[in-house]
């Protein structure tokens, strides 16, 4: 059974963090409604949802994505590269630790979750803005003592590795080739964003079904092409704090309470 947690949205978000995007209005009320409706999502999906209460001192808490990476052996909190960040990590680690034991990315490391894509025994870890050469060395040393290849992949002109490379179907990967060099993910069907929607390279994969934006109607007509199934969301407002869709939720395989 796979687990989903979530947190609500904050009352804080328009003190967002921003990287690449200028900051526009967000309306809390409808972020709100979008993310409610992302939850549904993953509940009809199949997902037990654990959701978090919103935290208001956190304006980017409901990117739980980026304070932990989830391994079926051991949960690893992560060490945000945003200071603003850090904290999120103290209130989730007890909800984590009910399923995983617990292990955590130490300073001077940075690693934030947005910057890990993990497909079966692999993990690719974007050496970003977030994250740091310690962050990733922390991360290479826990996961390669369980078997785990990982492989660093530098990123640019982007916020996080997701930004630039998800997930698509059991050996596909969705990329914007400017932002990731497609030569790291060579083995995988590579299937490119659509010029005009850099920012459409990030879908979550949940079970055969991909949770998918429906700001990029032209790659998700690509994706439906090469017979994905789309589950549309509308998450306009928190796009506007360069959230996407894996960011908001934190999925794993159940396997039982510690
Ligand atoms: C930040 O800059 O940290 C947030 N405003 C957005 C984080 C999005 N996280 C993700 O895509 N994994």
């Amino acid at each position: 059974m796979l687990t989903a947690i979530t947190r609500q949205v904050s009352p804080s978000i328009v003190h967002c963090e921003l990287t690449h995007l200028p900051r526009v209005e967000i309306r809390y009320e409808i972020a709100r409604q979008q993310h409610r409706q992302y939850e549904d999502i993953l509940t009809g999906l199949g997902c037990q949802l654990i959701s978090l209460a919103p935290e208001a001192d956190f304006p980017d808490s409901v990117f739980v994505e980026d304070v932990a990476v989830i391994l079926d052996e051991i949960g690893i909190l992560a060490r945000p590269g945003a200071a603003s960040r850090r904290s999120e990590v103290t209130s989730i680690a007890p909800v984590i630790g009910e399923y995983r034991e617990l292990r955590a990315i130490e300073p001077p490391g940075s690693l934030e979750g947005g910057d890990v894509l993990l497909i079966g025994m692999k993990l690719y870890v974007g050496l970003s803005g977030r994250t740091n050469s310690q962050g990733f060395d922390q991360l290479r040393s826990l996961a390669e003592s369980f078997g785990y290849s990982v492989t660093p992949v530098p990123v640019k002109d982007c916020l996080h590795l997701k930004s630039a490379v998800s997930q698509v179907g059991p050996e596909a990967l969705l990329l914007n080739p400017s932002w990731v060099d497609r030569a790291v993910f060579r083995g995988f069907q590579l299937l490119e964003v659509d010029r005009r929607e850099p920012y459409a390279a990030n879908g979550l994969l949940v079970g055969d079904s991909l949770i998918y934006p429906q700001s990029f109607p032209r790659t998700a007509e690509r994706l439906v092409r090469q017979g994905v199934q789309l589950e549309p969301v509308d998450v306009s407002e928190l796009q506007k704090a360069e959230g996407a869709v894996t960011c908001c939720s934190l999925v794993f395989e159940d396997g039982g309470r510690r």
